[in-house]
């Protein structure tokens, strides 16, 4: 199957790595403009540009579209790409607003195209075997979920992006660009579904960049919440921890034993209980999960990382769209979950109190806004 990306930043990159390093052809790249489309194109060694994003979603050579361009612009381009028969992999948020991940989640089903969302911490075969430990009751029923994900690329005031735009970014920033991935990562390794939660936004900088634009999105989140299956938890999400540059987190404590992960070390996990705690590594004889053995390349002390995840990604992916039956895929499903814990994370942070996520599902033609 053949590849077009839409895009031209950070994630269109990554997603070409790993496209190419999965075997995939890559038939072109589109961006905002035919001239953008031209010098990313070039800069990311691939032969042919779009002159926009619905010439590369109408074009035969385009058997997938892959959505890296601004949030604003997924709902249309994910659309056109479903009503062309295209799959699509769409990057996260998979909209600005829930009504629009609902809709594409929905077209998505309802036009039988296979879809993805790059939750791509879930390619880590140390997460996997975290997944497989916890499923088999090594650790007993998990009873606390807790854990950060903290970066530094906002830490300044003049430090700004797109993202911080609320027209081109959505209504959340730091909890729909990253504390989505934690909830997304924490729900997959536990089988739990947070069910109700309670939010604090904090916006650090009410001004950025050369402009000093007002900001409208928030910088940080602080999460307490609970799972349909008993569980409390905590998370702290921000993109002003200075020093912190991709620094997701996470500690499972069950009945009678701990797991934690820290993404920017996934070569390895600690696993505690009373009795001894362990440092286990990728690739070793102690990763038992047939999952955890097919992610894991390299023998203990040959680093993977972030770049092997995604490639792990779109090789499963494309085996998903080839019709192969296979598990861990992130969906528009799961895209739209993310929506959902976004909106009902407003909503709480709005009214200063706890908000039961099933209302927030309910009330899905309302935009992402608090
Ligand atoms: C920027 O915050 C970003 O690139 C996210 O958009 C990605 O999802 C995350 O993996 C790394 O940080």
């Amino acid at each position: 199957m053949r590849a077009g990306i839409i895009g031209g930043g950070f994630m269109a990159a990554v997603h070409s790595r790993a496209l190419r390093a999965a075997g995939h052809e890559i038939a072109g790249l589109a961006s905002s403009s035919a001239e953008r489309a031209q010098s990313s194109a070039s800069a990311l060694g691939i032969a042919r540009s779009f002159n926009s994003p619905a010439a590369l979603v109408e074009s035969t050579d385009v058997d997938v579209v892959h959505i890296c361009s601004p949030n604003a612009t997924h709902a249309p381009i994910a659309l056109a790409a479903i009503a062309a028969g295209k799959h699509v992999v769409c990057e996260k948020p998979l909209a600005a607003t829930i009504a629009d991940a609902r809709s594409l989640a929905a077209a998505a089903a309802n036009e039988g195209i296979r879809t993805a969302v790059p939750f791509v911490y879930r390619f880590y075969a140390t997460v996997r075997e975290i997944r497989a430990r916890i499923a088999r009751g090594d650790i007993g029923e998990p009873m606390l979920l807790h854990g950060a994900y903290l970066q530094d690329w906002l830490a300044t005031p003049s430090a700004t992006n797109w993202r911080v735009d609320a027209n081109e970014g959505g209504s959340s920033r730091a909890f729909a660009d990253i504390g989505v991935h934690w909830c997304d990562l924490v729900e997959f390794v536990t089988g739990h579904r947070i069910t109700r939660l309670s939010a604090k936004l904090v916006t650090a900088f009410g001004r950025r960049g050369e402009s000093a634009s007002t900001v409208g999105t928030e910088d940080v989140v602080t999460m307490m919440f609970e799972t349909d299956r008993g569980a409390s938890g905590s998370v702290m999400v921000s993109q002003v921890s200075s020093g912190r540059k991709n620094r997701l987190t996470f500690s499972i404590d069950g009945e009678t034993g701990a797991f934690a992960f820290n993404q920017e070390e996934p070569n390895t996990f600690w696993t505690g209980s009373l009795d001894e705690n362990r440092i286990v590594a990728s690739g070793s004889s102690a990763m038992t999960s047939g999952d955890a053995r097919r992610l894991a390349l390299l023998p203990p002390g040959h680093p993977q990382g972030y770049q092997d995840a995604f490639t792990a990604f779109a090789s499963d992916a494309y085996r998903h769209f080839a019709g192969e039956e296979v598990g861990g895929i992130p969906t528009f499903d799961d895209g739209l979950r993310a929506a959902q814990i976004t909106d009902a994370v407003l909503r709480s942070s709005a009214i200063e109190g706890w908000v039961d996520l099933n209302e927030a599902t309910l009330s899905l033609t309302d935009p992402i806004t608090a």
